[in-house]
């Protein structure tokens, strides 16, 4: 069986891209990319980091390797933290504060997620690229306790509920991440049923 190697290491995204690959690639197994394997993240867009990051892990493995590189876009923050969503504090719940004090009387609470795609190749060359944007707003405070990273804070009025107030299922459909998959997914398919 072909491998196709997961290019991240953060549990969550690992949870929610796993769904997305697993039932539409029944001859492939994935794998997850070794912890040792680090990708500096030194691109200025979100394409080009999930770029870097699925050209690097595929080339050191030689194997194919999909990538996600996502974040938080807030509107009152000129786009922060943007590609910066995972170092911009310590911990996960210090980038919810960090943000909730940079918003504090703030009355713009408009924001978005972007998640970008990237698959390569076996040789490193990038085969396929996408991303998916989720609209949403930034609550006053965090509410409740599924999914990870800024869930709590991220609010889709369409649903009445934050990211972490969703099934997996639902965020699945509705999140960034969805959306990219969903655009990905049948390219990929084709992709890799292709390839030898
Ligand atoms: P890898 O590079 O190993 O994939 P990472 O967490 O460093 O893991 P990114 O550089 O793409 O990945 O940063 C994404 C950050 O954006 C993530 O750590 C969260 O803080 C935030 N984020 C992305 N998607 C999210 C989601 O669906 N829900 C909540 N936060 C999300």
């Amino acid at each position: 069986m072909p491998n196709l190697i997961v290019a991240t290491s953060n549990p969550g995204k690992i949870l929610e891209i796993q769904p997305y690959l697993a039932s539409r690639l029944p001859d492939w197994r994935l794998q997850l990319k070794p912890q040792e394997l680090e990708i500096a993240e030194t691109g200025s867009t979100f394409l080009e980091n999930a770029c870097l990051k699925a050209a690097q892990v595929a080339a050191a493995l030689s194997e194919w390797a999909i990538a996600d590189d996502s974040g938080l876009c807030i509107d009152a923050l000129d786009g922060a933290p943007g590609i910066y969503s995972a170092r911009y504090a310590a911990t996960p719940q210090a980038c919810i504060d960090r943000v909730l004090s940079e918003l504090k009387g703030s009355a713009n609470r408009k924001a978005h997620f972007t998640c970008a795609l990237a698959v390569a190749r076996p040789d490193g060359s990038i085969a396929l690229q996408t991303a998916g944007i989720c609209p949403g707003e930034i609550l006053e405070s965090p509410s409740g306790a599924g999914g990870f990273g800024y869930d709590p804070i991220f609010y889709l009025p369409d649903y009445q509920s934050s990211f972490a107030e969703m099934s997996v299922e639902l965020k699945n459909q509705v999140s960034h991440r969805g959306r990219a998959f969903q655009q990905l997914v049948p390219n990929l398919v084709e992709l890799l049923e292709r390839s030898p």
